[in-house]
Order: structure tokens, then sequence, then C-alpha cells
């Protein structure tokens, strides 16, 4: 069976479709406009029933974007960029939503798409240089080009810990959110994880709960903001600028749209670090962890003065010295982990009900029935919310079996021989498959690799039909130089040091037995697309083709 329109006229390439995009959020919309721009004949499975990908299932209350309104979004589209509204400066997880759900509608993508399709497996065919797409469902599909587009941060893991299982009350990750909501009104709520995302839920459930459970292994270092309406004028100015703003973010090393700093922490007197560090905080977000200086990710000591900052301001807001003492990281540096943005974290934290309950001196023994064990002590629930995060950039891919030459699959490939793909973007043994966002891309806002990944791939293929050519496949060089340049980038951050690395998902860390390997490219976004841009002058000389 296939899962296609028989009547409609099969692809270029005499399979069902010219190419096959797993994923409809922000990666599979852009990937399927670009692709069909160029006359590719393209689908996109999802395996949800709607559109949106991380901003589908991420539902938990406080769900919102760390990044600015002004730069998290696409650019190509000027029928989008004059007509979409924004309303806050950090949108909500259901304003982004309805930002997707535009953009689909405003470029006519929902006939492409294919709702309540999860991909179980795909298949390369050598003889026919050709991809069979295995659904759930039993169906199948052919393609010529296979797109992954499922997400880096899409596959929840949640911790073992005895007796998970046994708890009679509600239990909910994060990414898992059930579409109804969850009724937290006076309940007893517990929260494990302080990412990102646990941050977020803490200000927005600590007013509704009865009592709330928040159980701390490590702390983070939450750079905290306020968020406040878009006027009418902000997004007029905004559609005038779009470009400039689009560029500032694609030079920026980590994607927002922002001057980066000129000098280090180091380079000024005491007093003058502080009144930056100050300013910039007051700003708030992301301004203090990319405006105060530029070495906040590669130099120990200026992250240590930083952290020592974010220190004194937890001391300002939190009230009882104890919690603020809790509350304060200590044996990794700022930047050592993906930086939260908070909205009245801390604060939370002053209202009676609220109980930080520190997991690292003694930690989580059991769930039980009725609760959560720390130690002897039970702490007695309601629901149980999971803020444990993700099997990051490759758990998407490995959890399904893509099986390349020889009868390889991708998860085989990174067991045995570490990861490596050429510049995140396809890997040696699985012809004519690419990825948005795979491993090895640049840690970044998210929306400017996107983009620019979905308009490299545009151009590669336009190229690939331009020459005749019908196959494309990373050479075991160019992933060999990629993984050692994603490695030494990487350990020249902060984000690396022996005995002091806090348990990140950019390592690997945060996933039992998963080897300690950059998942990420920590040398900027910048530099990251002048290596694409090579590529590509290069005529794809890193790609075998023929
Ligand atoms: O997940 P995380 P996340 N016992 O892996 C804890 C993006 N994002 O979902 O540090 C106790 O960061 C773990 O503790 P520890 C963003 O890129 C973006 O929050 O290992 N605790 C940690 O606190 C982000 O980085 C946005 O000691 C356990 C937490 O779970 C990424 O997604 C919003 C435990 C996991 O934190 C992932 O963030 C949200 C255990 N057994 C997310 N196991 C926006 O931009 C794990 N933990 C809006």
């Amino acid at each position: 069976a296939v899962a296609h329109d028989p009547s409609a006229h099969p692809g270029q390439f005499g399979t069902d479709y010219d190419a096959v995009v797993i994923g409809a959020g922000f990666s599979g919309l852009a990937m399927l406009h670009h692709l069909r721009e160029i006359g590719l004949r393209t689908i996109v499975l999802e395996g949800e029933e709607d559109l949106g990908g991380t901003w589908w299932v991420n539902r938990y209350p406080g769900v919102r974007t760390d990044s600015e309104y002004s730069y998290y979004s696409f650019s190509f589209s000027k029928e989008v960029r004059d007509e979409w509204t924004w309303s806050e400066r950090y949108p909500s997880g259901p304003e982004v939503l309805a930002y997707l759900r535009f953009v689909a509608d405003r470029l006519d993508l929902r006939k492409d798409i294919r709702f309540d399709s999860r991909v179980q497996s795909a298949t390369y065919d050598e003889d026919r240089n050709l991809w069979l797409v295995q659904l759930q469902d039993g169906q199948s599909v052919t393609t010529h080009y296979l797109v992954s587009a499922m997400g880096v941060l899409s596959q929840p893991i949640l911790p073992d810990i005895p007796g998970i299982e046994s708890f009679r009350g509600e239990v909910h990750h994060t990414a898992q959110w059930p579409r109804e909501g969850v009724d937290l009104a006076g309940k007893r709520v517990g929260l494990i994880g302080l990412g990102a995302s646990g941050i977020q839920v803490v200000p927005v459930v600590a007013p509704l709960a009865g009592e709330f459970f928040v159980f701390q292994r490590t702390p983070n270092y939450v750079v905290e903001t306020t968020n406040s309406p878009v006027s009418e004028a902000d997004m007029q100015w905004l559609r005038e600028h779009y470009d400039e703003v689009y560029e500032q973010a694609a030079n920026h090393p980590f994607g927002v749209a922002m001057q980066p700093a000129e000098h280090g922490a180091l380079e000024v007197d005491a007093q003058r670090r502080r009144e930056i560090f100050e300013s910039k905080w007051n700003e708030g977000g992301f301004h203090f962890a990319n405006e105060c200086f530029n070495d906040l990710a590669t130099n120990h000591e200026s992250s240590e003065l930083a952290s020592e900052f974010i220190r004194s301001k937890i001391r300002e807001i939190v009230r009882d010295p104890a919690t603020a003492e809790l509350l304060s990281p200590r044996g990794y540096s700022f930047n050592g982990k993906r930086v939260p943005t908070g909205h009245g974290y801390y604060d939370a934290f002053n209202l009676e009900h609220v109980h930080l309950i520190d997991t690292q001196s003694t930690p989580i023994s059991a769930i039980t029935p009725a609760g959560v064990r720390v130690g002897d002590t039970e702490y007695p629930l309601d629901v149980l919310i999971f803020a444990t995060g993700f099997d990051a950039m490759t758990g998407t891919l490995t959890k399904i079996d893509i099986v390349g030459r020889g009868g390889r699959t991708l998860r085989d490939k990174w067991q045995q021989d570490g990861l490596k793909s050429n510049l995140g973007i396809n890997a040696n043994g699985f012809p004519n498959f690419f990825m948005s966002l795979g491993p090895q891309t640049p840690y970044s806002n998210l929306i400017v690799p996107i983009q620019l990944g979905a308009q490299w791939l545009q151009r590669a293929l336009r190229w690939a039909q331009e020459h005749d050519l019908d196959y494309f496949e990373a050479t075991p060089e160019s992933e060999e130089w990629w993984r050692q340049e994603t490695e030494r980038t990487g350990r020249a951050t902060v984000m690396y040091t022996e005995g002091k690395k806090a348990k990140a998902w950019f390592l690997g860390e945060n996933v039992p037995g998963k080897p300690e390997e950059f998942q990420v490219y920590m040398g900027g976004g910048q530099v990251y697309q002048a290596y694409c841009r090579e590529l590509e002058a290069d005529d794809y000389a890193a790609l075998r083709h023929r």
C-alpha cells in the first residue's frame, strides 16, 4: 500500500515522491516550502495529528520562547512577514503554534503534509537508488531524497528512578502534556527537572498549586527577564527592518539579533564590570548572556565572574538565605549548561507553599504510590511533573531504523564509529539522506540554522538537477574533519572542563550510556554558515556524486 494519492503524477525520479520530509515543525515546513520551489514533488510525513512539532507537543504551563519575537521567525516569506503580528516580546507556546499554522496556510503547505503518519523505518535500496519509507500503520512510500526534520529536542526521557510506574496520581512529562490541560488548582504538585522547561513551569504553577514541591538536583544560572506587549509601532518597525534583523541574527554566534560584545570581562575594572552586568541583567534574558562580554562562554574566570553576579541576584531576590544558597549553582560556571530565561523564577520561591527540596545532597530514593521519597522523607503528591529533558540531537534519528548502504543503521554507525556527520547535514553510508538540524549543527536560536539549512539544501539539489546528478553522499573525510572541528571548538568552551562539567545534553551526559561527545557545534553559527557556503562554492566536493 502507498500513502499517496495514486492519481497524482509520480515524482521525476520514478519514485512515489522526489522528497519525503519527516516532521512538520519549523524544520519540516521550511524544507517543504523550499523543496517545492525547485519543483521536487515533496510530502511531509508527520506522526502527530497536526503541525507544529515542538510547539504542538510542549503544552506545559509557562511554555514560551526564550528568544525574542523579532528574531524568532522565518525571513523568507514577505507575505508572512507583512501579515503576521506578534503580541508579546517572548511569545507563548500557543502563539508560536498559531504562527506556524499561519505560515502553513499562507504558503499553502498543508496539502502536502500527511498527519498521523509516523515513520517506523527508512531503508536505502542500493540497486534502485531510492529510499523505502515504512509507516507504523503499515503503509509505505518510495522517495529519492529523504529529509529528517524530526527535531533536536523531541525524544523525551524519563529518569531511571525506582517505583516510577507505581505512582497513583497523575504523571506528565512537559513534552507530552495533555491537550486538554491538567487541573493543578489547589493540588499537591511535584516537579522533577530544572532545565529550561522546568524553569518555565515553576512561576506559572507556583500560584496555582496548593503545595508545590520542586525537587532540585543541579541548580541553574537563570537569566531573569520581563515580558511585555509588542505594539503596532514595534511590528511596523520590524516589518521595515526585517532583513537587517535576520542578517544580524545570522551573523551572531548564537543566532540572536544582538550585537556581540567587544570586550572580555577581565578587560574592565570591577566597578565597570558590575555596571555592565547590571544594565544587561535589566535588559533581561539572552541580553545578559550575549551582550555583557565576549568571553563568558570561553573563559572560565570571566564566566565565574558572571556566575557570582547571578548568585548575588539570587540573594537579592530570594528572602530565605538558605533557599537562596541552595538555588545558587556551585561547581560549574555560567554557560556550562544551556542558559535558561526566567520569568519570575527566583521570586516564586518566596511563596510560603513553594518548597525547594535538595536532591543533590540526598537523592530521590524512590517514587512511591503516594509521591516522591527523598532519603527517608516521603512527599505526598497529586500530580508529578517530569521536566527531565530529551535524548537530544540524535534521539529521534536513532529511535527509528534509518538503514543505509550495506544494511547499516544510523544508530549502529554512530555507536560503532562515534558521532559523525558532514556539517550535521548528511552522513557517509546514507546517500540522498539529509538532516535539518542534524547533530553537530550550531547551538543557537534554531530558526536561523533551520531556514539557512533549507535554503542550502534547495541550492544543493538544484545544482544536482542542473548537473544531472542523482546521488549525494558525505565522504568519510568530510565527516572526520567535522567531528574533529566540533570536538575542538566544544572543548574550547566552559561547557567542557574536566571534573567540573554540568550534566548537559549538548555533551550527551544527560542520557545514561550515551557516549560523551559534542552533540552541537560550538564554534559559532556564522562560522558554520561560512563552512556551508564553502562546500557549495567547492561544487559539493565533500559529497560523493555520480
Ligand atoms: O531539559 P534539560 P529541558 N533526578 O535536559 C533533571 C530547550 N528548551 O527540557 O541537571 C533528578 O535541560 C536534570 O537535572 P541535572 C533548550 O535548548 C527551550 O529543561 O541532570 N533530576 C535537569 O534539571 C533546553 O536546553 C525552551 O542534575 C533529574 C532536568 O531534569 C532543552 O530544550 C524551553 C533526573 C533536565 O533538563 C532541554 O530543556 C524549554 C533525575 N534522575 C526547553 N534526570 C525555550 O526556548 C534528569 N533530571 C522556550
